[in-house]
Formats: C-alpha cells, sequence, structure tokens
C-alpha cells in the first residue's frame, strides 16, 4: 500500500541526498515532538536545540560560502516541511535566522560583513531577527516611519517595529528604516544603548515561538553598519521571497501530521459498535485531506525546481504561500473534527498546527497580499492603494 501521506509516490521524483536531509531532520523532530505540548502550552522557545539545527545544516541552509552549508532549495523546502510537522515554531526560528536575517546580510551584505556575521549565525552561535513591520506599517512598509539620520560618520536609528521573531533572544537585528535616500538596512547589534525588545505575550497562535516589540531610542550604529546592497523596499523585498518559499513548503508538515493524525484515530475510535473511519462522512473528510495534501506537495516541488533553475518568480512565491497556507489550515481545522472532543486536547496536534497557522497566514504577506499580488501580476493593475 502506498504512504497516505504519499499518494503520488513523489518520493521518487527526490534524490537520494534530498531524502537523507529530509530522513536527518525527521529523526530530530520525531525526538522532540513529546516535548512539544508542553512548550506550546508553557509558551517556551526551546533555544537548547539550536546547536542540533546547526549541526544538521539547516541555519542559513540555501546560501554557499561563509560557513553557510550551500544546500539545494528543494532539501531546505523538505527540511522545513519536517521542522513544521513538529511545530510552526521551529520552522519560523529557521525562516527567522537563516530565510531573513542571514539572507539580509548575504545578499546586501559587504565582504566584511559577511565575514564577520554569517560563520556563527551559520553556526547557531550568533542569532539574528528581522524588523521591517512596525505598529503602523504591516502590510504596506513603505509607510515605515523609523528613520535613521547621518551624524557624522554614524547613523542615529529612532522609531518602532512589532512583531520581530527571535528579537529578544537576538545579538543582532537588521533594521530597516527610512533615510533621506529612501529605506535602507542595519545591523543593529541588540546591545546597542537604546535599543529595547519586549517579547509579545500572551499569544494565542505560535506560542512555542518569540515575537517582540522594538524600541530604538537614539540608537546609534556605525557607517559600517549599513547594509551597501540594499537601496529600496527591494531590499527587504528580496529577503522576503525565500522566507515565503520555505513557508510554501513548510505548512504542508503542519497539514501533514495533522491529517495522518486524523487517519490513525479514526481508525482506532469507535462510535455506533464501528471505527469512525467506516463512515463515508469521515471517509470523505479524510480524502479531501488527502487530496488538498497532494496537490500541496506537487505545487512545492514545482516551485523547488523552479528555484533551483533561477527561474522563480515572485508571484509564484505568492501562489504557492497563498495556496498552501490555505490548504492546510483548511486540513488541520478539518483534522480536528475528526477528533471530535478529544481533538481540543493538547496532545492531539491538529488545532495546535491550526492555530499556529493563522500567524503563517498573516506574516510575510497576509492571504488579501499575495492574492493582490497574484492579481497585479493577472491585470496588469496594483490594487494595495
Ligand atoms: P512595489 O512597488 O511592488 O515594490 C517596491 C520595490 O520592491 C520590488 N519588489 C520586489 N523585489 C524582490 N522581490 C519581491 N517579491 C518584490 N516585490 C516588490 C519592486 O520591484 C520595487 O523595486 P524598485 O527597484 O522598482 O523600487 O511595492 P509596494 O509598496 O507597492 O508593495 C507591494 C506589496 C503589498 C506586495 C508589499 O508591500 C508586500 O509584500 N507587503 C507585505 C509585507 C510583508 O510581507 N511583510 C513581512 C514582514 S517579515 C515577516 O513577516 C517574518 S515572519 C517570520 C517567518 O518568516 O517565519
Ligand atoms: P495589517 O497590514 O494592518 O492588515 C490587517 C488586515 O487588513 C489583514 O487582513 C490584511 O490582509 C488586510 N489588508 C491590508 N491592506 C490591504 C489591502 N490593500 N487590501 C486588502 N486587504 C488589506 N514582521 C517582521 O518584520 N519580522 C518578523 O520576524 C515578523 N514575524 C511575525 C511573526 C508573527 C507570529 C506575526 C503574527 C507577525 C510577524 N511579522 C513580522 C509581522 C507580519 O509580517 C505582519 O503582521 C503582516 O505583514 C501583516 O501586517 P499587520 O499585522 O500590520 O496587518
Amino acid at each position: 500500500m502506498t504512504c497516505p501521506a504519499d499518494l503520488l509516490d513523489l518520493d521518487d521524483q527526490l534524490s537520494d541526498a534530498e531524502l537523507r536531509v529530509r530522513d536527518e531532520v525527521r529523526g530530530l523532530v520525531d525526538q522532540l515532538r513529546p516535548s512539544i505540548p508542553e512548550w506550546y502550552e508553557k509558551a517556551y522557545f526551546p533555544t537548547e536545540i539550536i546547536p542540533e539545527l546547526a549541526r544538521l545544516g539547516l541555519l542559513g541552509m540555501v546560501y554557499d560560502g561563509y560557513g553557510c552549508p550551500g544546500r539545494s532549495a528543494v532539501e531546505y523546502g523538505l527540511a522545513a516541511v519536517e521542522l513544521e510537522a513538529g511545530d510552526s515554531g521551529l520552522r519560523t526560528f529557521v525562516s527567522v535566522q537563516g530565510s531573513l536575517a542571514m539572507s539580509a546580510i548575504h545578499t546586501h551584505g559587504s565582504e566584511e560583513q559577511k565575514r564577520q556575521y554569517l560563520p556563527g549565525m551559520a553556526a547557531g552561535t550568533i542569532i539574528g531577527c528581522f524588523g521591517l513591520t512596525e505598529p503602523n506599517a504591516g502590510s504596506d512598509p513603505a509607510g515605515m516611519t523609523t528613520f535613521a539620520r547621518r551624524d557624522g560618520d554614524d547613523w542615529v536609528i529612532n522609531g518602532a517595529k512589532r512583531w520581530i521573531g527571535l528579537a529578544s533572544i537576538a545579538h543582532l537585528a537588521i533594521i530597516w528604516a527610512q533615510t533621506e535616500d529612501g529605506v535602507r538596512g542595519f545591523i543593529v547589534p541588540t546591545d546597542a544603548p537604546g535599543f529595547t525588545a519586549t517579547p509579545i505575550t500572551p499569544k494565542l497562535s505560535l506560542r512555542a515561538s518569540i515575537q517582540c516589540d522594538l524600541e530604538l531610542a537614539d540608537v546609534r550604529v556605525p557607517a559600517a553598519a549599513r547594509l551597501p546592497g540594499a537601496a529600496g523596499l527591494r531590499g527587504p523585498f528580496a529577503c522576503l521571497n525565500d522566507a515565503r518559499y520555505g513557508i510554501a513548503w513548510g505548512v504542508l508538515g503542519a497539514a501533514r501530521d495533522s491529517y495522518l493524525s486524523a487517519l490513525r484515530y479514526s481508525r482506532e475510535r469507535l462510535q455506533f459498535g464501528r471505527p469512525i473511519a467506516s463512515f463515508q462522512l469521515t471517509q470523505e473528510k479524510l480524502a479531501r485531506m488527502a487530496i488538498g495534501l497532494t496537490q500541496g506537495q506537487l505545487l512545492a516541488l514545482r516551485l523547488g525546481r523552479l528555484k533551483e533553475a533561477g527561474r522563480l518568480e515572485p508571484q509564484q512565491i505568492s501562489l504557492g504561500k497563498l495556496a498552501n497556507t490555505r490548504t492546510a489550515i483548511e486540513i488541520a481545522r478539518e483534522a480536528r473534527t475528526v477528533l471530535g472532543g478529544n481533538g481540543v486536547a493538547a496532545e492531539h496536534s491538529p488545532l495546535r498546527h491550526a492555530n499556529n497557522l493563522e500567524s503563517v497566514r498573516t506574516y510575510e504577506g497576509t492571504d488579501e497580499i499575495h492574492t493582490l499580488v497574484l492579481g497585479r501580476h493577472l491585470t496588469g493593475i496594483a490594487a494595495f492603494r
């Protein structure tokens, strides 16, 4: 019998190296799985696993040189699936550290900045965060008011950021700010005077993960802290592409774990003297979940192969992030119904995944923003403003 989570034998499309990465990360997440409900309940992000994530080459996974692992786009996608099959918080850590903070330095940094920060970030000894969103500028980062002004050879930054992942445990923050010449990016040490990160608590989603409010009050950094390759909003948006790509894969892990939980439970749970899996309505739910998961896997794999060929376009990433996140949240919610009342107990994962996916559908561009990115691509008319 084919694996219920791989009905089209997509493993057949993966190389030995890709399968090896997938299996290694799956093995790690299997070890972590028993602890995850407690981390979620206690709103605890397990920093103690960072060295193991680094050892498996999951930090800055697709970047080359400077101590980075240099793995392929599909390998990164498969790792994201396995991490998110545990909890979206695990995949979010890897996304923020690798696809956002390291991506900003790898893509826009000077040679000196790359040498100074990337090896430690790949090793997990330097943690980074990425500050784009502000209290009054979320979907529309062009509305940011954080401002960096020149003062002799230094820059002095003032403003506020909101929802910034990892900031309270980070050593450096990539801060995007307006300047007299437009938006620019800065590497800001989090122990700089005037820099404050305050975790946002309590949260009802992504509980085993850290997001913060940032305050920047006259934070002074040298000229060498500016990312020389970033000019305008293209700078941060280029980083979002890699993170959104990872999400298009990762959410399938949450979907798969939810679907397999429901499938398992439906075979074991008896009502009216029969396994609930024997009822046509339950089978219809399971079939719908299997179809959604399979379509999502095909979509992610195609995005991965396009990325490896250097042909992946932003609107294709929007399509993948939007479609797969939407599918995953539907699967997680449907899976919860199969578990009945037990589905709201913390020992079962689907409701936790569904709650996490509320964050995932919102960050890195909401459903609505990715719909409008696609709409703009289809019509040539931007409907944002
Ligand atoms: P727009 O006029 O479209 O573009 C401004 C400049 O940026 C360029 N550009 C891109 N470049 C590379 N990749 C992309 N995907 C790009 N999208 C746009 C564009 O070519 C232009 O360049 P230039 O040189 O001509 O100036 O900008 P807009 O202001 O109209 O914005 C459009 C819109 C709505 C799509 C954009 O604002 C948007 O994407 N909003 C969503 C914001 C968002 O996603 N924020 C994410 C914050 S980080 C986060 O959530 C981390 S979550 C943790 C985790 O990942 O796990
Ligand atoms: P708003 O932009 O105020 O949107 C509110 C609603 O209005 C949404 O439904 C939106 O789709 C809709 N809307 C807005 N504009 C339009 C339009 N033109 N047409 C139709 N509908 C529209 N940011 C970072 O910079 N770094 C991080 O590490 C980070 N991590 C995050 C982690 C979590 C758990 C969360 C929840 C957020 C994180 N974010 C981060 C912020 C995230 O990117 C923003 O929340 C997201 O971009 C949406 O912005 P907003 O919350 O201000 O919502």
